[in-house]
């Protein structure tokens, strides 16, 4: 690779060739693990720049983790690819997965916007699951995004998803995907039927607490 880093971004795909060298999946697992730590840091300064100049945090916490190799590999078995380095990095999107947890929806919107400004985050595509709700009543704001991330010989453009959402919402998708993996994702359909009346009620607290906010920030 050129001995000048930003002249020579590498696509992930590029990377495992340059790279060939060495064990392919380790250093894929190092640069997705490093751009987790790069877009944490990232957050975290977001979250004291609005403390300092509004005395209010968007974020509530940060939640990142590195998807496991079984996990991969039924992720790619599932969509009927190989289980080769070059289908992971191609065609799985949250081998890096960050979940930032708001209290309102607005800062949802309010922290996606500031890291798609940023120059270095690349955004690939969005899934606004708050606009459009999953039919099981699934809420949540995702982004796919690269970020570069230096090595020594190099930079390569990493892919993380990062999941937005409020506390509600994170509350009910975490009481979901524990009744999916009781059921084996077979849910009984009265059981559906109640989360998806729980994610009404989700979508009506937000929109309550959002508001008496505004109301008590205005006074
Ligand atoms: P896990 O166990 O969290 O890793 P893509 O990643 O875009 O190629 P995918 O996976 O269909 O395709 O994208 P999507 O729909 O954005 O889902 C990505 C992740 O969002 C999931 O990862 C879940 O973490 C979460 N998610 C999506 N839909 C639901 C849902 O209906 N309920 C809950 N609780 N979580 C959901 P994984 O790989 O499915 O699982």
């Amino acid at each position: 690779m050129s001995e000048n880093n930003d002249a020579h971004i590498n696509t992930m795909e590029n990377a495992i060739h340059i790279f060939e060298d060495a064990d392919s999946w380790s250093t894929v697992m190092l640069l997705y693990n490093s751009a987790l730590k790069k877009i944490n840091i990232k957050l975290e300064i977001l979250n004291d720049e609005f403390q300092h100049a509004h005395q209010y945090n968007p974020i509530e916490h940060v939640k990142t983790r590195l998807k496991s190799a079984e996990s991969i590999v039924r992720k790619l078995k599932r969509r009927g690819y190989e289980s080769t380095t070059e289908n992971m990095v191609k065609y799985v999107n949250d081998i890096a997965g960050v979940r930032v947890i708001c209290s309102f929806t607005s800062d949802i919107y309010r922290i996606a916007d500031m890291l798609a400004s940023q120059s270095d985050i690349h955004v690939l595509f969005i899934k606004d699951y708050i606009k459009n709700p999953k039919e099981s009543g699934y809420k949540s704001y995702h982004m796919i995004v690269t970020v570069p991330i230096y090595l020594s010989n190099g930079a390569v453009e990493t892919k993380v998803e990062i999941q937005i959402r409020t506390v509600a919402m994170d509350f009910w998708a975490t009481l979901e995907h524990k009744i999916n993996y009781k059921f084996f994702d077979n849910v009984p359909e009265h059981i559906k039927r109640d989360l998806r009346s729980c994610a009404e009620m989700v979508s009506d607290l937000d929109a309550k607490m959002m508001d008496l906010n505004e109301q008590v920030r205005s006074l």
